[in-house]
């Protein structure tokens, strides 16, 4: 991390602010080039800060009109992030501070305060934009109650909280709910409302509305489903109840992230929340389930309790992330859920852990907060409170919950407090659990067995990499879930957690008949790097008979990256342990459908280069993408004549449902035809491209094509009835990036940015071409080097619009170590021209810069 920037900022200064804001009055004028920001801030000293401070509001990019004292004007000192008033000028007893200001939505490209998508107005404020609204101490401790009054033209007026009152041109809203200024929001535009209602269980009857532009109404249904299925789950399961009048979801088209959870008025990313079966796959349509419930769920874990401030960040964000995952897992599938989250969690986390952007799930300095929202923080965030959970066992996480939200409600609290709460309830000291939040790294954990007079041992080693400004580390707690089974498949000890706190240590188990086969780390018990030796034939016996299904699933996939690795490195064959395995799994019907698709997917080009790189090589990308190929192939030569029947038994018959049984149908049919593309130059994708009446199986069966190097009048066929649908073109723009042959990547990229529809200003564009790029990995690393300079020239030309999606979209130059000197001289080459270009944003300069160490 850049320790010497000097606009670094550090947890460890931390200072209360110095005044309380108890009430804030807000009125808009909206206008696109001039709307007026009237701000009265209820203000009184804190008691809990240092004592005659100066009064320090934040505040940029604004035109300040008039500032006044309890209705007398003062002059404040204005710079270019904020303002500041004298001590001297403040009164000894509480005031109301009125400013007005001007702002300019219409040409706020970046995306954050207030700004305009398509003639609707709508707001970012999180991390840092309320400060690009008006002035106000834009921090999260600071928490007040928002009364806001919206004048405007524009039939639909929304804010956060209740609906206090409207007429001709204006309309009034009332958050009784104190909050940060980054749970702010406001919206204003010609929408459409697709309503709902939920009643919850203290009996307040809560109107749901899905705001949508004209056109879009008939892809809510889903979403509001989602909502509803949320607020049931969060009382069932946490006990929470929703606590306003009315919940509003906005879509809009122009948005940096997926959503945001602003109190009472969560806005959308349109295609994290639009779906019908026609424009929407079943992945999409799993997507807005999760999203919707991450959004709702914030309400309780965010905004009753926020952070103190964002180095805490993950206390919001790995919680909400950890209950989403349990509300999917609940709805869907537990096994099929783990499994895809921890494919996440590998791809995106652990490779940033283990490159120069690492940090801790709870960070101790930043340059630009937007760049901390990580996998790291997200993710791993979310797998520690797993661990801790796994610790305590259920009951007392349970405990602990109700204990966190009784104590900390209308808080701004820490991870010190959230852990605190697990020590009072359960007894057990977690000084060093804290360490899975202070240090970056993902532990490698090494395990051998013993076998010896009916006793069966296992020894764990743990080692904690270092990482950027953390050399050193300490053991970690590591709860590790094991099982073991008899030669016959039969489980003789069932699963049990076992705590690894030593660097060194070992766990004995008794009266064993014979030497059982190891299930170790079940259901991925602790985010770590698993290092263990074992023969092809005992991953086959585990991938045939665990009864775990993370660890079935595990036992394959480890299996297919050993053959992979030896397929690249020396040309081997692939195994026969490997294809049978595969085979068996494909075509057992006493498995879940989509369990098997998950099971026929090969581990990702990137994700062969990290193992590779894991290992002591340096990975060669165009290797990796024809061994993988040809492992591909060879799969399907080995399931081949009975492919065509699994592929018809997947069909699923009558109207689309976008339900977990079928959609796992559809996944495995779409596994099947991918296979079966390679031997029969893709006539069944093509006839189940035709056949299609729903987006999964068209737009699947059109990859497939495409993968294959066929599928041109399908790609046609696509554009034309889809041109008009911006959600569904993305798809259109992607698909020919991902799909595209490694030498062809950079050519079908630069004809896509050239044409007209290319809007690159628009975040969901941008990154279906740009990001594609990235995501296609011998492409991406092609040895000409293209790849890498279109995506600097992108980010260089992107940043003075949008640095904030620039900034998140470097670090696909995250893995240069990994490669080999050409490459890393380039890739370091791209970093460098992006560090020079002029004017380059704070948001991307930090980024660059970690990256280049
Ligand atoms: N809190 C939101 C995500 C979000 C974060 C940052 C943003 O702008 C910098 C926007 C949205 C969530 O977790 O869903
Ligand atoms: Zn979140």
């Amino acid at each position: 991390m850049s320790l010497d920037d000097p606009r670094t900022i550090r947890l460890a200064d931390y200072q209360p602010y110095s005044h309380l804001v108890e009430r804030v009055e807000l009125t808009f004028r909206l206008h696109p080039t001039a709307t007026r920001v009237r701000a009265a801030l209820h203000m009184a000293a804190n008691p809990a800060a240092r004592a005659g401070q100066d009064l320090r509001l934040d505040g940029e990019g604004l035109r300040l009109i008039s500032c006044a004292i309890d209705g007398r004007a003062v002059q404040p000192i204005l710079d270019a992030t904020g303002l500041t008033l004298a001590v001297g000028v403040l009164p000894a007893q509480p005031f109301v501070l009125e400013t007005e200001v001007e702002i300019a939505p219409e040409g706020n490209t970046a995306l954050e305060g207030l700004y305009m998508s398509k003639g609707m107005y709508c707001t970012q404020c999180e991390a840092e934009g309320f400060r690009k609204i008006t002035y106000y101490p834009d921090r999260p401790d600071v928490m007040a109650r928002f009364h806001v009054r919206i004048e405007s033209d524009l039939p639909v007026l929304l804010s956060n909280g209740n609906p206090v009152g409207q007429g001709a041109g204006w309309a009034e809203w009332d958050d009784p709910w104190p909050k940060p200024s980054y749970l702010f929001a406001l919206v204003a535009g010609d929408l459409r409302a697709h309503p709902g209602d939920f009643t919850t269980m203290e009996g307040r009857a809560v109107s749901l509305n899905i705001w949508v532009r004209p056109g879009d109404e008939g892809r809510c249904a889903w979403g509001m489903e989602a909502l509803k299925a949320s607020m049931a789950w969060d009382e069932r399961v946490y006990g929470r109840a929703y606590d306003l009048d009315v919940f509003n979801i906005v879509a809009v088209d122009d948005f940096n992230m997926g959503a945001m959870e602003n109190k009472g008025l969560n806005i959308f990313n349109s295609k994290a929340v639009l779906a019908s079966p026609e424009t929407a796959t079943d992945d999409d349509f799993a997507r807005v389930e999760a999203i919707i419930a991450h959004e709702y769920f914030h309400n309780w874990t965010g905004n009753r309790i926020t952070c103190r401030d964002w180095f805490q960040l993950c206390l919001k964000e790995g919680l909400t992330v950890f209950r989403d995952q349990q509300f999917s897992g609940d709805l869907r599938s537990h096994a099929v859920k783990r499994i895809e989250d921890v494919l996440m969690l590998r791809a995106r986390q652990f490779r940033e852990d283990g490159g120069p952007l690492a940090h801790p799930v709870r960070p101790d300095s930043f340059v630009e907060i937007n760049n901390f929202y990580t996998a790291t923080v997200y993710e791993k965030g979310a797998e520690v409170i797993g661990m801790l959970k796994r610790l305590v066992g259920d009951a007392d996480y349970a405990r602990a919950l109700d204990l966190y939200f009784d104590r900390h409600d209308g808080q701004a609290a820490t991870i010190e407090d959230w852990l605190k709460v697990f020590e009072d309830t359960t007894g057990r000291e977690l000084s060093q659990f804290k360490r899975w939040y202070t240090e970056a790294g993902t532990p490698r954990l090494s395990v051998t067995e013993d076998w010896a007079d009916g006793v069966f041992t296992l020894t764990f080693g743990q080692v904690n990499p270092p990482t950027p400004g953390q050399p050193q580390k300490a053991a970690k707690v590591i709860p590790v879930a094991v099982g073991l089974l008899n030669p016959n498949g039969d489980e003789v000890v069932p699963t049990m957690v076992l705590e690894v706190t030593e660097e060194r240590q070992s766990f004995a188990f008794k009266g064993l008949a014979t030497r059982p086969v190891a299930s170790i780390l079940r259901g991925f018990s602790a985010p770590v790097l698993l290092e263990r030796v074992v023969p092809a034939a005992e991953r086959a016996f585990l991938l045939a008979h665990d009864t775990d299904p993370f660890n079935r699933w595990e036992a394959g996939r480890s299996l297919a990256k050993e053959v992979l690795a030896r397929m690249i490195l020396d040309g081997a064959a692939p195994s026969a342990d490997l294809l049978d395995g595969l085979r068996r799994i494909a075509f057992d019907e006493g498995l879940d459908p989509a369990f098997r698709a998950l099971a026929l997917r090969l581990p990702g080009e990137d994700d062969m280069a990290a193992t590779l790189h894991a290992a002591g090589h340096v990975p060669d990308p165009a290797r990796i993408y024809a061994a993988r190929r040809a492992l591909h192939l060879a799969l399907a030569e080995h399931l081949g004549p009975r492919l065509p029947a699994l592929e018809e038994a997947c069909r699923v018959p009558g109207a689309f449902s976008p339900d977990a049984a079928a959609a796992g149908k559809r996944a495995l049919r779409l596994a099947s035809l991918s296979l079966l593309a390679r031997l029969d130059g893709g006539a069944a994708a093509r006839a189940a491209y035709r056949a299609a009446d729903n987006m999964t199986e068209s737009f699947g069966s059109l990859a497939i094509l495409l993968d294959i190097g066929a599928g041109e009048s399908e790609l046609a066929d696509f554009a034309a009835k889809w041109q008009q649908d911006r959600l569904v073109l993305e798809k259109w723009f992607a698909v020919q990036v991902s799909a595209a042959a490694p030498d062809k990547v950079a050519d079908v990229v630069r004809k896509l940015t050239q044409r007209a529809d290319f809007d690159w200003k628009n975040p969901n564009r941008f990154r279906a071409v740009i990001g594609a790029l990235s995501g296609n990995h011998a492409g991406f690393h092609h040895a000409s080097g293209e790849g890498y300079a279109l995506l600097a020239d992108w980010l260089i030309t992107l940043d003075p619009k949008n640095p904030q999606t620039a900034a998140r979209m470097s670090t696909a130059f995250e893995s240069w170590p990994r490669y080999d000197a050409d490459r890393q001289a380039m890739m370091r080459g791209a970093l460098q021209r992006i560090m020079a270009a002029p004017g380059l944003s704070r948001d991307l300069s930090e980024m660059a810069g970690r990256m280049l160490g």
